[in-house]
């Protein structure tokens, strides 16, 4: 396994489409495990290949967050929100390609999702609160979209710009 290196907004590779993936083989096991070691090194409760540079539709997440918790990492394969209830839940979000940046943003507060596993089988499943937050805002990035493009274009642009002069520190040192 090793750690990957996380892509900063902005980046053109975070606002594109990805590519469906079409079988599953051990390059993207070793994906999958290195995706969740960079996840939680980082640390986060979700990532998406493209913010490790990989232009395909893989995601990962853990939302237990709680210190005592089981880990419970999922792998999800071209996943599909083929559901969303009618109620909607606020959420303060994160993302690990714009560092130390928050803001609430309002979502779906359950989605039923489809993906296909490492295994090979379909799956389907229910996701609520934080998880089911966190499975969009990962769906999003396979679309090329980030939690900022859901903000007033005033605030995108001010955290937009404290990305880019990150990006200049980083450079330099
Ligand atoms: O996609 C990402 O960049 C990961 C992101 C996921 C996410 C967070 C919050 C709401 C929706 C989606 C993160 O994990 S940011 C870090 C974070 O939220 C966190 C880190 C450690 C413990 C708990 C949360
Ligand atoms: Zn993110």
């Amino acid at each position: 396994m090793a750690l990957r290196k996380i892509l900063i907004h902005p980046d053109p590779r975070l606002k594109k489409t990805t590519d469906p993936i079409v079988s599953v083989d051990d390059n993207l096991r070793r994906l999958a495990d290195d995706m969740l070691e960079t996840m939680y090194d980082a640390p986060g409760i979700g990532l998406a290949a493209p913010q490790v540079a990989v232009m395909r539709r893989m995601i990962v997440l853990d939302c237990e967050k709680e210190e005592d918790a089981n880990p419970n990492p999922m792998v999800l394969i071209n996943p599909e929100v083929v559901w969303t209830s009618e109620e909607r839940n606020v959420y303060e979000e994160g993302c690990l390609s714009i560092p130390e940046q928050y803001a609430e943003v309002e979502r779906p507060a359950e989605v039923e999702v489809q993906w296909l596993a490492l295994d090979g089988k379909t799956m389907r499943e229910r996701f609520d609160g934080l998880w089911a937050t966190c499975v969009q805002h990962e769906i999003d990035h396979l679309d090329g979209k980030l939690f900022i493009d859901y903000l007033k274009p005033l605030k995108r642009q001010m955290i937009t710009r404290k990305m880019q002069k990150l990006k200049r520190e980083m450079a330099r040192s």
